[in-house]
């Protein structure tokens, strides 16, 4: 099983104005640069890189409420989101470079807009779920979540160039992952729609192995949808993965973070993954870039089969003396 060739579709969105740290832009480039591509290639997918979108400068994009830089946000969105529905219509799998998670909003509407209803798995130290009337900073990558779930669009005031979005998402088929860092309107809003959250205690209680699992038998029990994996490398330790503009300490270790992805492309039902919030200008030393870049390439590499165990192509065959 699971040595068909696998097609991915790459998009790179070198966005940062979900956040306000200079770098997260260059995201897409440093994980190209490290090799992705030829990796994939490697391990027997079929790639394909649609390049780097571009996104508009707004001169006027004044604070809506607490909410900054809304109108780039919104307009960069839609475009990642016609983005992700052309690669799905191709019939990739589709892999977004990031950028910043506000990325996760288009991202996971291109998606639906695509495949109808779909999983979502956010793998992230943060629940990145506050309205723009909550978000304690204003800024939309700490906002995402809100935006497309179906049951909080009461709470979601009418925005600037957001008027595209539909919300696709239902609370029941959400799972969080990783989580160390609420907001206390966030833990409520979990609580009062009933998500699953493995946060980080419950990793430590669980272990990896019986999260992934009960992840799993949870957003299987009825209906098998397509799954979007939104992957904040922030989830990983800083010590591993530093690299990054709101790091939490006391997160994932390396190997848990790349079982994560293992696991999920046993189903067979990976169909868009973001790899997000990797700032190769948040390290102190070249060393903390080049660990949080190897790392979110491993995490990308484990979603297309790759096994630490070693691969092998199907028609392999020892050459003959
Ligand atoms: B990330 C925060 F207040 N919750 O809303 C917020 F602590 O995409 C942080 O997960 C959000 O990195 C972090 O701004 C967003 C803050
Ligand atoms: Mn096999
Ligand atoms: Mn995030
Ligand atoms: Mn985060």
């Amino acid at each position: 099983h699971h040595h068909d060739r696998r097609s991915v579709g790459i998009i790179g969105a070198p966005f940062s104005r979900g956040q306000s740290k200079a770098g997260v832009d260059q995201g897409p480039n440093v994980i190209r640069a490290a090799g992705l591509l030829h990796r994939l290639e490697q391990q027997g997918c079929a790639v394909k890189d649609y390049g780097n979108l571009t996104f508009e400068e707004l001169d006027h994009d004044e604070p809506v409420g607490r909410v900054k830089r809304v109108r780039a946000v919104g307009s960069a969105n839609q475009r990642l989101s016609k983005a992700v529905q052309d690669v799905k219509k191709d019939g990739h799998t589709a892999v977004v470079l990031g950028g910043d998670h506000s990325l996760g909003i288009g991202s996971i509407h291109g998606h639906a807009m695509a495949v109808g209803d779909l999983s979502v798995v956010w793998v992230d130290a943060h629940a990145d779920i506050n309205t723009p009337l909550t978000t304690p900073t204003g800024n939309i990558h700490g906002q995402s979540m809100s935006y497309v779930l179906r049951e909080l669009q009461s709470k979601i005031p009418v925005l600037p160039n957001f008027s595209w979005l539909k919300p696709c998402v239902s609370a029941k088929d959400l799972v969080y992952i990783g989580l160390r860092d609420l907001d206390p309107a966030e833990h409520y809003i979990l609580k009062l729609l009933g998500v699953k959250a493995f946060s980080m205690s419950e990793v430590d209680h669980l272990g990896v192995t019986r999260v992934m699992e009960e992840t799993c038998d949870y957003l299987s029990a009825k209906v098998k949808k397509p799954i979007h994996l939104s992957y904040d490398i922030d989830v990983i330790d800083p010590s591993v993965t530093p690299a990054t503009g709101t790091p939490v300490v006391g997160g994932l270790t390396y190997r848990e973070g790349v079982y994560i992805t293992e696991h999920l492309c046993q189903t067979g039902l990976l169909s868009v993954v973001d790899m997000v919030e990797v700032n190769p200008l948040r390290g102190q030393t070249e060393k903390d870039v080049e660990s949080t870049v190897s790392t979110a390439v491993d995490v990308l590499l484990g979603c297309f089969g790759r096994r630490r165990e070693g691969n092998h192509e199907s028609d392999y065959s020892l050459p003959e003396p």
